[in-house]
Order: C-alpha cells, then sequence, then structure tokens
C-alpha cells in the first residue's frame, strides 16, 4: 500500500514513519499541502494519506476538500491529525470528506488501529473494482468468442455514427452468417462447433480494422461495422473477409473444417436520426439474397 504522510513538522513525519515502517507500505512525504497535491496527482497516487490539518498555505482540510472534488477513481483514505482535539473540529474535518480523525500528540497505538481499518476499507474497494472489472467484461463482451455482444454492439453503433458524420465518411453494416452452421455441429459437434465460432470471430477481427465494429449478433451471425468511402470499397473489404474465411482451415479434436459465410451489406450515408435497426434490416434483406444465391457471397 502507498501511504502518503503530509505535515510541515519533521518530527511528527518522522514519528509517523516510525510506526508505519512496521507495516508493509510504501512511504511518501510532503512538508505542505500543495506538495501533498503534487504527490497525489503524480502516476502513484497514494491509497492512505495522513494529513495534517494546520499548514502554511494549503491546509490539510482544504487539501481533503480539493481532492473529494477533483480525484475521478481510486480516492485515497484520508486520516486528519491535528491538535485541534474539539468535538466540532473533528466533526469539521469529516465533513469536509476526511475518513477519519486523530489528535495530536500521536498515540501509537490507535495510529495503529486506525491504520488497520484503513487496510480493510481499501480491501472492500480494490475488491469492489475488480468485480465491477469483471461485470463490465461479462456485459460488454461475447462469453464464448470475445468480440463485442450484441448490447454493446448497438451501443458502439451510435458512436461510430457520431464519429463518421464528423469524418463525413459513409458507413457499411454488414450482417454477417456462416453458412449451413448446423452441418458442422452435427457433424463435429457442439464444441467443435464452438471452436469454429471463436475461429470465425478471430478471422473477422483480424481482417477488420482496429476501429471496425466487430459483434456477435446472436447464434453464428454477426455485425460489422465500417467507416467506408463508397459501395465499392466496402465491396472489397467484405469480398476480402469472405475469401479469408473461406480460406481458413480450422482444425479442432484432428479434424479439419473449412466453413464459408454469407455477407448482407447495406451502406449509408450516416446521419444523426438514423436507427440501428432499420439499416440492420436492410443488410438482412441482403444476406438472404446471398443465402439464396447459393452462399459464399457477398451482397450489397
Ligand atoms: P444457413 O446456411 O442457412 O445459415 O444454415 P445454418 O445451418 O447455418 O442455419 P441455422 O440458423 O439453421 O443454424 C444455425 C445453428 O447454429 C443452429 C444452432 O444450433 C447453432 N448455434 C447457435 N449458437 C451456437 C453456439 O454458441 N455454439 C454452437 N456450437 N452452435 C450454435
Ligand atoms: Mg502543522
Ligand atoms: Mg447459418
Ligand atoms: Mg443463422
Amino acid at each position: 500500500m502507498r501511504v502518503l504522510i503530509v505535515d510541515d513538522d519533521p518530527t511528527i513525519r518522522m514519528t509517523l514513519e516510525g510506526v508505519l515502517k512496521k507495516h508493509d507500505c510504501e512511504i511518501y512525504e510532503a512538508d505542505s499541502g500543495f506538495k501533498a497535491l503534487e504527490v497525489i496527482q503524480s502516476d502513484h497516487p497514494p491509497e492512505l494519506i495522513f494529513m495534517d490539518w494546520n499548514m502554511p498555505g494549503l491546509s490539510g482540510v482544504e487539501v481533503t476538500t480539493l481532492v473529494r472534488e477533483t480525484v475521478a477513481e481510486n480516492q485515497p483514505y484520508v486520516i486528519i491529525i491535528s491538535s485541534n482535539s474539539d468535538d466540532e473540529d473533528v466533526i469539521k474535518a469529516l465533513s469536509y470528506g476526511a475518513d477519519d480523525y486523530i489528535v495530536k500528540p500521536i498515540d501509537g497505538r490507535f495510529l495503529n488501529a486506525k491504520f488497520a481499518v484503513a487496510q480493510r476499507i481499501l480491501g472492500i474497494q480494490e475488491k469492489l473494482r475488480q468485480t465491477n472489472l469483471v461485470l463490465e467484461k461479462l456485459a460488454y463482451y461475447d462469453e464464448l468468442t470475445g468480440v463485442l455482444n450484441r448490447r454493446a454492439g448497438n451501443a458502439s453503433f451510435q458512436v461510430e455514427m457520431d464519429r463518421a458524420i464528423r469524418k463525413e465518411q459513409n458507413v457499411s453494416i454488414a450482417m454477417v452468417d456462416i453458412d449451413h452452421f448446423k452441418k458442422i455441429n452435427d457433424a463435429f459437434g457442439h464444441q467443435t462447433g464452438d471452436e469454429v465460432l471463436r475461429v470465425f470471430s478471430r478471422v473477422l477481427r483480424q481482417t477488420m480494422r482496429p476501429y471496425d465494429i466487430v459483434c456477435r449478433y446472436g447464434g453464428e451471425e454477426f455485425m460489422l461495422i465500417a467507416e467506408i468511402n463508397n459501395k465499392d470499397e466496402a465491396s472489397d473489404l467484405f469480398e476480402r473477409v469472405r475469401e479469408t474465411v473461406s480460406t481458413t482451415q480450422i482444425r479442432h479434436a484432428n479434424q479439419t473444417i473449412n466453413i464459408t459465410a454469407s455477407f448482407g451489406v447495406h451502406v449509408v450515408i450516416p446521419r444523426t436520426d438514423m436507427i440501428l435497426k432499420s439499416l440492420v434490416q436492410k443488410a438482412d434483406e441482403a444476406l438472404y439474397e446471398a443465402k439464396s444465391a447459393g452462399r459464399n457471397k457477398v451482397i450489397i
């Protein structure tokens, strides 16, 4: 844990350091409120701060208020240290954003006990952050293939449209569906089918550009959104993807499998009032045509 000790009095800083040294932490020091802010805004911000209240310049409580108002995430745990021992002072410090309060002269037993509380609270905070990361991943990405799920694809659509409008680019929406995928499941089993979906997703991701949207729309159907200059460019792009899919050999459980996919593409000049659903419907109609025309085709 990174701990910052802030006090204009070097002997107090030494006392604090003496006690905290026994714990497993990385100690930083600051002799003023301004120096404290510098450390807090650095690349290695402290997780826990012992902050003197009365200092020339910015006071500890003022620094705390600033931190509470400006630090976006990973707020530090702040313990105010002061010789003001009135209830009113303690209440004031806590109401301005401090998490705890220690009265001078510093009693090492208090310091240790309060350090332990800080550690516990920061531990809970960190666990919550990790859980949120996992939940975010589950919320946006398809578990099987790792590409965006349908919800995230829909959300990215609006962002993509806005960017395309700014750059005066057209946008292509492609619906892609693996041909006769049911037969692959039937012939090789569901596990191999899953592996085919993973490889297929990887091929899509690798043949599209990094900022294009690749999303699993459902089952073996994917949606691709890309900025494009015109229909010819869209045709070239998706022909290349189609070709790469059809020449990729998928090996799984001693089997080598080849697949093809059909592409239905709709190219639009983006407007802010466009609704994804109606664009997908157009792309779907083209996909249906591609299937009817014998599959392994791009229809625009
Ligand atoms: P078409 O060329 O007309 O698209 O034929 P198809 O067989 O690909 O079409 P259909 O929609 O009939 O079959 C899709 C199959 O995809 C049926 C379903 O069991 C399978 N499927 C959907 N999701 C998954 C999955 O996550 N894993 C596996 N292994 N199969 C899946
Ligand atoms: Mg002081
Ligand atoms: Mg299919
Ligand atoms: Mg399908």
